[in-house]
């Protein structure tokens, strides 16, 4: 992988450390046809449970990459790094206090090529993320836009994520989201539970990410990367 190693990403699993899931599952969302899988999760994340989640994707040829959330969870052997910023919260430690910790530690074993910053809007009041980083997660469309022209155009990050982790989101958000969107790569997370949830952020994101129906109902995960890819091909239409 290069340093475009995550732009072809348009269909992503996210697996959470903390949460079990069997080998035959396992193998299932390796070889779905996903772009890729990322590990993170907001609370639980440890050493220990995200070097045995790691090795045991790594029996697979898919791409997996780390969301970097807790200096505990930092584990080498990764294909790619994500190190998340909160754009939407006044707590200084979510947008750059954990990440200086983290690079004063860490800094000289950082793979700099296979490391992105992501720049994380929360949306989803209920979730784990958002409470943890205290996420002002009631944006209006106007202040959505400020926080995507602040990653995208003057931080210049590399990924502008949309996070309504737990729930599935409003489009009008996400739409309004990539019209502000210039370089960055647009990732949607949050509540797809099927094809048709699947297919409609993806007509709107450049990435997919799809996490908890992974561990209800891996019949309907595994159905969102055909619906995914579905979308590409009705577009080259
Ligand atoms: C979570 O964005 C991901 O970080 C996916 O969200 O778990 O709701 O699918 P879900």
């Amino acid at each position: 992988m290069n340093g475009n190693w995550h732009s072809h990403w348009r269909h992503v699993f996210k697996l959470d450390p903390e949460r079990d899931i069997s080998d035959e599952a396992l193998e299932a969302v390796c070889l779905s046809g996903t772009d890729a899988i990322i590990v993170g999760g907001s609370s639980g994340v440890t050493f220990e449970n995200t070097v045995e989640l790691m090795s045991r994707i790594r029996r697979y040829e898919v791409d997996c990459a780390l969301e970097v959330s807790t200096l505990d969870g930092a584990v080498p052997g990764f294909d790619g790094y994500f190190v998340p910023l909160v754009l939407n919260t006044d707590r200084a430690e979510w947008i750059l206090g954990h990440q200086l910790e983290g690079l004063r530690e860490y800094g000289s074993f950082v793979p700099w090529e296979e490391t992105a910053a992501q720049g994380y809007i929360i949306l989803n009041g209920e979730a784990t993320a958002a409470k943890l980083t205290g996420a002002k997660t009631a944006l209006t469309e106007e202040e959505l836009v400020a926080c995507v022209r602040m990653a995208d155009r003057l931080m210049r990050l590399p990924v502008v994520y949309l996070e309504y982790s737990g729930r599935f989101g409003e489009m009008a958000m996400l739409r309004a989201a990539k019209r502000a969107v210039n370089g960055a790569q647009l990732f949607y997370g949050g509540g797809i539970d099927s094809p048709e949830k699947a297919a409609e952020a993806a007509a709107l994101a450049q990435t997919v990410v799809v996490g908890n129906v992974l561990y209800v109902d891996l019949v309907a995960a595994l159905a969102t990367v055909g619906a995914v890819k579905k979308v590409d091909g009705i577009n080259r239409l």
